[in-house]
């Protein structure tokens, strides 16, 4: 293949490519992407797309962000990589900005979600046993039915969904289920002296955008805190203003992007943040924690050879400063209130939408066929046809998280896209 060299590949040629010479870990939707920009993607044919999946709400801040990709390139012709066996001349910067911004003690950089999630883990069962008292190799840490936490396999052992756990065990023990939003399951768990930590999504994405009580997670923390157990907030998806604040924890408060200082924010113990932390321009995952908590890692614990590398650091500074700059968090809620509205028009008028749920720019429709059909994933290819990129989750949900540049014009565009396609979908 000439072309292949000379990178003059069709749509359909880079297609065959990945199917030939890649793991079929994935089923993506037929489109090949070759170039982004804000909002919009286009194809390898020069056709452009509203990109609404945002690489699944990592592109926050919108493709090729020029504040971000200047900060990447600056410092890529610098220095790309130290290590930690050495001190780097960004690291130290990056951990106080990204603390102060969080409001936190300590960092620990990794690089992506799952990593992170692993981190904490870790973090968690060495401070049960260190500073809680648990006995050696007893910690357990309650996690929440329908998770989706990545792909590791400590992480898939306390997993649901059967096609991420089968035949990949023998799997890690030390985890407990409890259904989501459940508070009296939590704190029936939490009787056991054991627990050490409950680890949670604000809002679970993989479950369809699955939306708990406003005072979930509120509710849950103080419960921990009565039973000296760590809330492990998992905002890799939910973190930085995606859902309508800085953090999903900070629920619905009017809060200028300033949530951690608000009343209805419940601080976490340890905070995971991945994905948008970079505006989706590098791998970038964190967890944050008080002294009292991180501080149980002691040198040669713990570390990864990327985790904490120059770029990094400086892209996740510029990544942060557009969302304070460009008031995403408000945004987010803005648009987001405008697409339920208009879409819960589709719930009340039509047959073949049966719900919109969300908060902020994550947002999920669900189709009113069955889980297994394949409406939502025919829906998905036709909106494509039409100009808009989104992806079915669970059969027959379809989730829309657009990156949080979008403006009014713009979302109103895609809303109509939507109802147009979806209205071609109605059984007569
Ligand atoms: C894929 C879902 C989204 C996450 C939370 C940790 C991670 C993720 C809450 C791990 C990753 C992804 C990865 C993506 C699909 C996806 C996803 F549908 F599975 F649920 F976003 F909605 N915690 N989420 O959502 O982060 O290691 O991937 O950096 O391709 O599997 P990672």
């Amino acid at each position: 293949m000439a072309e292949v060299m000379e990178g003059k590949l069709n749509s359909a040629q880079a297609m065959e490519l990945e199917n030939k010479y890649g793991a079929h870990n994935y089923h993506p939707l037929p489109v090949v992407l070759d170039r982004g920009e804000g909002v919009y993607v286009w194809d390898l044919e020069g056709k452009k797309y509203y990109d609404f999946l945002s690489a699944y709400s990592a592109v926050n801040q919108g493709h090729c962000h020029p504040h971000i990709v200047g900060a990447m390139k600056a410092q890529a012709e610098k220095l790309c990589l130290t290590s930690r066996a050495f001190y780097n001349s960004v690291l130290g910067k990056y951990e106080k900005y990204i603390t102060e911004y969080f409001g936190f003690e300590k960092v620990l950089p990794m690089n992506s979600g799952a990593e992170a999630v692993e981190t904490a883990i870790k973090i968690c069962r060495k401070w049960a046993y260190e500073k809680k008292g648990v006995a050696a190799d007893q910690a357990k840490i309650i996690v929440c039915g329908e998770n989706f936490h990545g792909r590791t396999t400590t992480i898939v052992s306390f997993s649901s969904d059967s096609d991420a756990r089968n035949n990949f065990g023998p799997f890690t023990g030390g985890f407990e289920s409890i259904p989501y939003n459940d508070l009296n399951a939590l704190e029936a768990a939490l009787q056991d002296p054991n627990v050490a930590g409950f680890l949670v999504e604000p809002i679970q994405g993989e479950a369809g955008v699955n939306t708990p009580a406003d005072d979930f997670i509120q509710k849950a923390g103080a419960l921990c805190k009565s039973k000296n157990v760590l809330l492990i907030a998992d905002e890799v998806q939910t973190g930085i203003a995606r859902t309508g604040s800085l953090l999903a924890v900070c629920g619905n408060c009017n809060c200028q992007g300033n949530c951690e200082r608000q009343a209805t924010y419940t601080k976490p113990d340890i905070l995971i943040l991945g994905k948008a932390l970079s505006g989706g321009s590098y791998p970038v995952s964190a967890v944050l924690a008080d002294d009292e908590v991180m501080m149980v890692i002691k040198p040669g614990e713990h570390g990864s050879t990327f985790g904490g590398n120059p770029i990094a650091g400086e892209v996740a500074i510029a990544a942060l400063e557009v969302v304070d700059n460009e008031r995403l968090a408000q945004n987010a809620r803005k648009m987001g209130e405008l697409f339920r509205t208009e879409m819960q028009k589709m719930v009340d008028t039509t047959s073949i939408v049966s719900l919109v749920r969300g908060r902020g720019l994550l947002n999920a429709v669900v189709i009113n066929d069955t889980p297994d059909s394949k409406t939502a994933w025919n829906i998905c290819v036709a909106l494509k046809e039409n100009g808009l990129l989104a992806k079915p989750t669970h059969g027959n949900i379809i989730r829309f998280a657009p990156p949080l540049v979008m403006n009014e014009e713009q979302l109103l565009d895609c809303v109509r896209i939507i109802k147009e396609t979806i209205l071609t979908f109605e059984k007569a």
